[in-house]
């Protein structure tokens, strides 16, 4: 058994999970990175293998780190036991990718989700607690900007923020994060009204740029688009406040954050049309989908976000 309270495991490769993995290794840290697959893909004799993570800086600097990798089922066979684990997988692999690492878990874990989107967090949770109740689940909102070029090899395109709460809103959490972390992290009482900010500029960025084929800053820049964009803006902002009250977002609120947003990140394509683009599965069930389940729950209609979500994106 295997056992190190300065060991963090990363579940999913992406740009955000090769981020965090880099900066928690320069942090000093060890860093495991989980990858999909099975032992029988690569033979029976496998070992978890170094890999070598590169990434370019804003400044222009390249620094690379070793970590190691493993798969789900070397991690199980090995009898590895985590104590800090991030998951930064696509929202709508969360859930299985958890289910696959939780006899890995130790009963006193920590896991932070670093997920875009929302809907998966209570069956995450509820995957914790059949481990553990004392598995201690920390929600993430990040604004780096992060893009993966080839596999483990990226650029931090955008120095942002990541505020990190309990899911219970339980004060005081111990996030266990190194002292020396580059990212910009802070821990915030109500996390979930984070992620409900970042999820509304989300259910308008991604979609529009994906229908109108455009990097985030030329969607608020092009005012043949400022139509969609308003009348997108009024319904989400009318869902968010019937479903959760406190949130109190209104359009124009929502309209400007999220044109802060695509112009903070203005040469950024968004994750979902990089998703399209990449042929790979879309988070729309998790953003705009969501939107749409939370308004038939509350008698209210979506007609834009239906479309979006009827439309093939
Ligand atoms: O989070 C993003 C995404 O693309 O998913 C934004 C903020 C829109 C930046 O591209």
């Amino acid at each position: 058994m295997t056992t190190h309270n300065n060991h963090w495991y990363i579940v999913g490769a992406g740009a955000i999970g090769c981020l965090w993995a880099h900066a928690l290794k320069k942090a000093g840290q060890d860093v495991t990175v989980v990858l999909k697959g099975h032992v029988q893909d690569s033979g029976s004799n496998t070992r978890s293998a170094q890999q070598q993570i590169s990434l370019s800086s804003i400044d222009g600097s390249n620094t690379v780190v070793d970590i190691n990798t493993v798969t789900v089922s070397e991690l199980i066979s090995h009898n590895s036991v985590i104590e800090h684990c991030i998951i930064a997988t696509k929202a709508y692999d969360a859930n299985t990718a958890l289910q696959a690492i939780l006899p890995a878990l130790s009963s006193s874990a920590m896991v932070l989700s670093l997920c875009n989107g929302m809907g998966m967090h209570k069956a995450m949770h509820k995957q914790l607690q059949s481990r553990s109740k004392n598995i201690q689940f920390l929600l993430g909102v990040t604004s780096d900007g992060a893009l993966l070029h080839q596999p483990f090899q990226l650029s931090h395109t955008g120095i942002g923020h990541t505020f990190i709460g309990d899911y219970l809103q339980q004060k005081n959490t111990n996030t266990l994060l190194p002292p020396h972390l580059y990212l910009h992290h802070s821990q915030r009482d109500n996390i979930h009204s984070a992620l409900w900010q970042k999820m509304l500029i989300n259910c308008v960025i991604n979609p529009l740029t994906l229908i109108y084929q455009c990097k985030n800053g030329e969607l608020f820049a092009n005012k043949d688009y400022s139509q969609s964009i308003k009348a997108l803006c009024d319904e989400l902002s009318l869902i968010a406040n019937k479903a959760a009250p406190t949130i109190t977002m209104t359009a124009e609120l929502l309209f400007e954050a999220a044109q802060d947003v695509a112009n903070l990140t203005a040469e950024n394509t968004s994750s979902m049309l990089k998703d399209a683009q990449l042929a790979r599965p879309l988070e729309l069930d998790y953003l705009n989908g969501y939107m749409v389940k939370l308004a038939k729950e509350h008698g209210l209609a979506c007609p834009i976000n239906q479309q979006l979500l009827d439309t093939q994106l």
